[in-house]
Parts: C-alpha cells; structure tokens; sequence
C-alpha cells in the first residue's frame, strides 16, 4: 500500500455514522499525540487516570487530577469519554480489603467503600461520560470456576459484581455499563463470560453492555471466533463495544527480543487482520456502538512492556511517526 498521509481521511469522521473510534491516553501521549488524537479519533479513554488506585490511593485522599485533565481535553475538542473501570482485581490499592487492625474487613465495609468509591468517580462526571467499564476482568481463565478469586470476591461474595453495577447506576442513570474482558473471543472464556452476563441479566442488574477488549495478535484469535463471540454477546440482547484493540506483531508465546522495526511480513499480515476485523465491525455495527484502540500510534503501546518487558511491538494504524500506516488506508470502509 502506499501511504498518502497529507490525503488521509479522519477516521472517526468516515466511520461517525456506524460507531465511536476511540483511543486510550495518558498524560504523555494526550501532550504528544495531540494533533493525531484531535484528526481521528472522537472518543477518549484513561489507560490508568480513572484506576482506583490513582483517583482513590488512600480512604481519605481522592486526586482527579490527571482525570480532570483529560476530561478538559475531550471537551475542548467535542470529544465524547468511555469511563475505564471502576472495580477490578489490578491497581486497586491495598487499604480498600484492610481494617485498621491489617486484617481484612467485612462485606458490609468493603461494599459501602466500594458504594462511595464508585458514588465519587461515576457523580463526579455525570452526564459526562458515556459508558462505564464498572467491572474489569472478573471472569476465571482456567478451570471451572466462573469467576476468579480476588479479595472483592473473598469478602464481597459473587454479587460483588452486581453491587458495582447497581452503584454505578443509582451515580448516573443515563451512563451506559459494561462489563469488560480479555480473551473474549477465546470460546471457554466466551462462555463463562456469556454465563456471568446471562446471569446478571437475569437478576435484573443494570448492565448494558459487553466490553470485548480485543487485545489480538497476526495469528490469534481467528476471525471466526471472533464473528462467534460478537454473535454470542450480541444475542443477550446488549450493546457491544471494541475496548482496548491492539494487534501485536507478536504470537503471545513469541518471547523475541531483537527486532528493531517490524517485518515486511509482519506488516503485510497486520494489514490483512486490520482489513478483516474492521470488515467484521462494519458487518455487526448495528450492536458495535464503538471501537477504542488501547493507545493511538506506535510511539506508545503498552505492549512494550507486555508480556515481555522493554520489547518494542507495533500494534497501531499509526506509526512512530505518526503517519498512516498500510493497515490505515486498509480499514477504510
Ligand atoms: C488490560 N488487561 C486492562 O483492562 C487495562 O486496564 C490495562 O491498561 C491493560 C490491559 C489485559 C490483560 C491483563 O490485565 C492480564 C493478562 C492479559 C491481558
């Protein structure tokens, strides 16, 4: 493909009548990427400034900050904001499990912090914020529990995702909730996933939504399981959103250290995942309501510390540069 980056098209112009295109930042990238963000992209997400543990690092000490900031940013530009997350078993500071005595407090406490947690953050952007991740993750990867052991399950019980749920509703009725995860499109975790979200459903809890997180690779998952697990969600009669897209150069067992750029046949392959999910979005935009990258260009990726540290990858439409790579010009619709 060849590259015509004073030609290129906004991204999220050319797709603003099927779904959002979003980007996760930081303070860094919000500084650097500026100009690339305000082009193409019209939905922003925190890739750590709405955590718990930076809006919420001590019982009586919230910080907004860096969340402020980006907010203002979004604003500014008439940029809409996906809230990423509320309750999760990551980067969530120790003091919310712990009693003064350093042992683990009750259900009652644990749930009224997260109640007031989640009143704060969710009230504070009101009317303001779009949707909400209000539970990250909380699904098993293996073995035949549902649902994987984190001390908010230990304490809280299993309805301890219903709460975060419930909570975040009575903060702002309009927000839109989901719930949020990885290996989404792997089919044993689709299921459990499907089995978590049937349930809910069927308690009655407030939930809207299936955040598939699709952080994906050239290899994997294959685009029918992928067709699958979109068809799956969509059939609890919930929208569906892209949150965190990524697609590593790497296959996830691939721990090699000394690319210095990607390959000719990593880009050609990238090129044709990007074209073939992107395919996939357009064919199911009637549930897709929006597409968020897990960043914007590759400059930054979380990826470069994931799974193996201080490794470049190069998961984005943009490259270092900022300009438009192959895999750009292939998602057009
Ligand atoms: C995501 N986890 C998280 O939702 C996001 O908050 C974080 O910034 C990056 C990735 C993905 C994940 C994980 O936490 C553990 C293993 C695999 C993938």
């Amino acid at each position: 493909m060849t590259e015509k980056p004073d030609e290129a098209p906004s991204l999220c112009r050319v797709y603003e009548d099927r779904f959002r295109i979003g980007a996760a930042v930081n303070p860094w990238t919000l500084a650097k990427q500026q100009a690339l963000l305000r082009r193409h992209f019209n939905s922003l997400t925190a890739e750590n400034e709405m955590k718990f543990e930076r809006i919420h690092p001590l019982e009586d000490r919230y910080d907004f900050t860096a969340a402020d900031a980006l907010m203002a940013f979004a604003e500014e530009g008439g940029m809409a904001v996906r809230g990423h997350t509320l309750v999760w078993h990551n980067q969530t500071p120790a003091w919310v499990f712990k009693g003064p005595d350093g042992e683990p407090v009750d259900r009652t406490t644990l749930l009224g912090r997260m109640r007031s947690h989640i009143h704060a953050v969710v009230g504070r952007y009101k009317g303001r914020i779009y949707a909400w991740d209000a539970v990250n993750e909380a699904v098993a990867d293996e073995g035949d529990d549902l649902l994987r052991e984190s001390p908010w399950r230990s304490i809280a019980g299993d309805d301890y995702i219903g709460k975060a749920f419930e909570y975040a509703h009575e903060a702002d009725p309009d927000c839109r909730l989901f719930y949020n995860d990885y290996n989404e499109s792997f089919p044993a975790k689709r299921e459990k996933i499907y089995r978590l979200v049937e349930e809910l459903k069927r308690d009655n809890v407030p939930i809207h939504g299936v955040g598939m997180q699709a952080h994906w690779n050239l290899f994997s998952p294959g685009l029918d399981d992928i067709r699958e697990a979109i068809e799956r969600y969509a059939s609890l009669g919930l929208e569906i959103h892209i949150t965190e897209l990524d697609m590593s150069v790497f296959a996830f067992e691939d721990r090699r250290t000394d690319l210095q750029r990607p390959t000719e046949e990593m880009q050609r392959l990238q090129e044709e995942r990007y074209a073939s999910v992107f395919a996939l979005f357009r064919e199911y935009a009637a549930y897709i309501k929006s597409v968020t990258f897990w960043g914007a260009a590759d400059d930054y990726t979380w990826l470069d510390g994931f799974p193996v540290k201080g490794r470049k990858n190069w998961p984005f439409l943009f490259d270092e540069l900022h300009r438009p790579k192959g895999a750009f010009w292939d998602v057009l619709p």
